[in-house]
């Protein structure tokens, strides 16, 4: 069952697939598994390799290919759990790159419905590295991941044979605002901040700025680039013009080629 599970998604286009038996999820700060689906036994993580454009000095590029790479694996996801309902006969829910989230609680400020990083160390796709972020052993630390939660119940995967952190540091060096500097956690609004200069904190702060400001200084204000930038935003969707952790990290990157490629 489980190789079969395995082989449509990689004809999908997945770039590896682990599954993880539920009891193994273990994730502290998210929400009980029983809670969002009762009867769930296993998590199907798919890992979808970053295109190197996260290298490019041009946030509009490399936040492109990422907007891409959402895209895909949104559809590779429902087209796979399509796949797990109709031919396997079992329940599912698909679990999302990032949104929705209940950002509305602040309880659960930064914290999704399920941990992806978590899923995918107990469906052993690989382990944290210094940056917080999972390295698969092959493709290294420029994915992404999403899931399916089941209720088919399915045996986790192997372990992987090793740590593929090398602990060289590059990528806590290279996050420019200290967000990584504490072991084991990010400072998520260093790293908010930065990363996310278009979301709610900054439109927040604009239309508290724009209510105290003049007729004439609100109308420069809708025509400066920072407006502009949160327009832009507004359709869209969260844009990220920091991918320097993720970058950084040369576990599973070929040197040499244009821009970085990886194995
Ligand atoms: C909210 C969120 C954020 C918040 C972080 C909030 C947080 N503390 O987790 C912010 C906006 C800061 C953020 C930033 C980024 N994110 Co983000 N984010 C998420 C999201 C949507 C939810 C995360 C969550 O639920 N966290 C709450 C719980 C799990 O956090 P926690 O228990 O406090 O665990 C933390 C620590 O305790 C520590 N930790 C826990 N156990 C262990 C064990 C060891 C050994 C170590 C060393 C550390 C460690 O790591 C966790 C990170 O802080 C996930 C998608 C998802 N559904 O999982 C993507 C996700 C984590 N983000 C991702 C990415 C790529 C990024 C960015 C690079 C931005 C970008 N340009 O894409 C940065 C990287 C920041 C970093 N180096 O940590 C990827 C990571 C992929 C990977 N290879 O691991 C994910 C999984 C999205 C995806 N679908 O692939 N993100
Ligand atoms: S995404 Fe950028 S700001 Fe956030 S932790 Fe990584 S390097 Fe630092
Ligand atoms: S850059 Fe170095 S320390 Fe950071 S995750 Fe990659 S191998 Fe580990």
């Amino acid at each position: 069952m489980k190789d079969r599970v395995r082989s449509i998604l990689l004809s999908l286009g997945v770039d590896d697939v682990g599954v993880a038996s539920v009891d193994d999820y273990r994730s502290p700060a998210s929400p009980p598994v029983g809670a969002l689906f009762p009867g769930a036994r296993s998590l199907i993580v798919m890992t979808f390799r970053e295109l190197s454009a996260c290298d490019s000095p041009s946030p509009q590029l490399a936040m492109n290919a990422r907007l891409d790479l959402m895209a895909f694996s949104r559809s590779v996801c429902y087209q796979a759990a399509r796949f797990v309902e109709a031919d396997l006969g079992a329940r599912v829910m698909t679990i999302p790159v990032s949104y929705p989230m209940d950002v509305g609680d602040p309880r659960k400020a930064g914290i999704a419905e399920i941990s992806l990083r978590h899923a995918a160390v107990a469906a052993r796709l690989g382990a944290f590295g210094l940056h917080n972020l999972v390295v698969h052993p092959r493709l290294g630390t420029r994915v992404l991941f999403t899931a399916l939660l089941t209720d088919l119940e399915l045996a986790s995967d192997p372990p992987v044979a090793e740590h593929p952190c090398t602990g060289c540091g590059l990528c806590v060096q290279a996050c420019p605002t200290g967000a990584l500097d504490q072991p084991g956690k990010t400072d998520r609004l260093k790293c908010l901040d930065c990363s996310q200069p278009y979301g709610a904190r900054a439109s927040m702060a604009f239309w508290s700025r724009f209510g105290e400001a003049s007729p004439a200084e609100q109308k420069a204000m809708l025509r400066s680039p920072e407006y502009l930038r949160l327009y832009q935003a507004g359709f869209i969707g969260q844009q990220y013009v920091c991918f320097r952790c993720l970058a950084a990290c040369p576990v599973g990157v070929v040197a040499g080629g244009p821009g970085a490629s990886t194995t």
